[in-house]
């Protein structure tokens, strides 16, 4: 006898990750001597002392435990439970987390490893995480010959100015941005979650020369021996332009910078919340740093610009919790009850996003750069072309279906 699973509707390696929102976890006992009583087997999780810690239920949105006791069919019928990461013990490393299934005597039916995929602080990443995510994305980079050019083509100034930065529509942009290359950098490691900068604190340990550099004199970024980024490239430039204009982050936060308890305290409103674009968001591409990273036009060539954009992501993520802002039809959740179609193109809530969409005619970009959103293996949601209202519901708590797949380490699900 053994059980078959089946997590996140696939039996993908790939599918085999976890977040704080509940992914479905479809069990099948096999080679059972047929019988009209059930076998009853029991879920636990097996991990590592630092690995990552899972929880189960028998409904999505019911009571979550360490063990769960479920009565099986022998006929090969398969039942379906949930399983969801337990908030604040994510994983380190692909596999640090099992689910175990034996039956009534404790003899083991099956084992499928996981991983509590969450988006973490740069700063407390250990040094194996820092080093996926920085050769990842040197990857993806491939010395200026590779997909990232895409990502650096999206954030255009020209193309990007009206599409992502001018009106509501900023901050859900930017979360399908960061989804598109999160998905493309697991491609490439799995294992990888974006990390975020959390630009109000001081943070030693991305801006060393082991992690995100530091800026020369003249404003070339130095980097360790063998540190992948090395070899970073962008329209045909080497190396990254960032010139220090300010004590470091990594000593100190910028009083320029807004803290976070400043603005998780806008109130109840996104139209009152997304004020967050000019500060902390603005201050923080131009409170440290000249060079790239301070203007529309290149700050995507800094691959630091990512982990800026995390943690705007995830100011935001925290702001939607708070004030339990995850229902599109709110118009507290979303640009403050605007009718529809009277924003820009692209901002209004049931708009297509630019480039995902391909549109290329006015009021759209004369191009549209990278084509489709990059799927996951996990989740469904947002789908190749993404809309405005898919990027609201993040962990799928007013849809099962709009999940993103995404969750970050202090962030609640509610
Ligand atoms: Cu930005």
């Amino acid at each position: 006898m053994r059980i078959d699973f089946t997590i996140n509707n696939s039996t993908q390696p790939e599918a085999r990750y976890a977040t704080w929102a509940p992914s479905p976890l479809r069990l099948r006992l096999l080679d059972a001597v047929p019988s009209p009583q059930p076998v009853q087997v029991t879920l636990a999780e097996r991990r590592n002392p630092t690995g990552g810690s899972i929880r189960f239920s028998t409904t999505r949105g019911g009571t979550y435990s360490t063990r769960l006791t479920i009565p099986m069919p022998t006929d090969g019928q398969s039942v379906t439970v949930y399983l969801r990461g337990e908030f604040g013990k994510p994983s380190t490393a692909d596999g640090d987390v099992s689910v175990i299934c034996q039956d009534a005597a404790s003899q083991p039916l099956g084992l499928l490893p996981l991983m509590v995929r969450i988006r973490k602080n740069a700063n407390r990443l250990t040094s194996e995480e820092r080093d996926r995510f920085i050769a990842a994305m040197a990857q993806l980079n491939n010395r200026g010959m590779g997909r990232f050019a895409d990502f650096r083509s999206m954030h255009v100034s020209g193309l990007a100015d009206d599409q992502a930065h001018a009106g509501p529509g900023f901050l859900p942009w930017h979360r399908a941005y960061l989804l598109d290359l999160e998905r493309e950098l697991q491609l490439i490691d799995p294992s990888i979650a974006l990390p975020y900068w959390r630009f109000d604190q001081a943070s030693p340990n991305v801006f060393n020369t082991g992690f995100m550099g530091v800026p020369d004199s003249i404003g070339a970024v130095q980097f360790g021996p063998s540190h992948p980024f090395l070899f970073w490239a962008t329209d045909g430039e080497q190396g990254i332009k960032r010139r220090a204009i300010a004590p470091s982050p990594g000593a100190n936060a910028s009083p320029a910078v807004q803290a976070e308890t400043s603005t998780l305290a806008a109130g109840p409103r996104y139209a009152a919340f997304r004020r967050m674009q000019g500060n902390p968001h603005g201050a923080a591409h131009v409170s440290y740093f000249g060079g790239s990273i301070s203007s529309i036009s290149t700050a995507a060539k800094d691959p630091l610009f990512f982990l800026l954009h995390c943690n705007v992501d995830r100011l935001w993520a925290k702001w939607q919790v708070q004030n339990k802002r995850f229902d599109p039809s709110n118009v507290d959740a979303y640009a403050g009850g605007a009718t529809p179609t009277s924003l820009l193109a692209g901002h209004n809530l049931q708009d297509s996003l630019w480039p995902w969409n391909g549109v290329i005619t006015p009021p759209r970009p004369p191009n549209a750069p990278g084509g489709d959103l990059s799927r996951s293996a996990c989740v469904d949601a947002p789908g190749p072309r993404p809309l405005v209202s898919q990027m609201i519901d993040f962990q799928g708590q007013i849809s099962e279906k709009a999940q993103l797949g995404f969750s970050y380490d202090d962030v609640r699900l509610s």
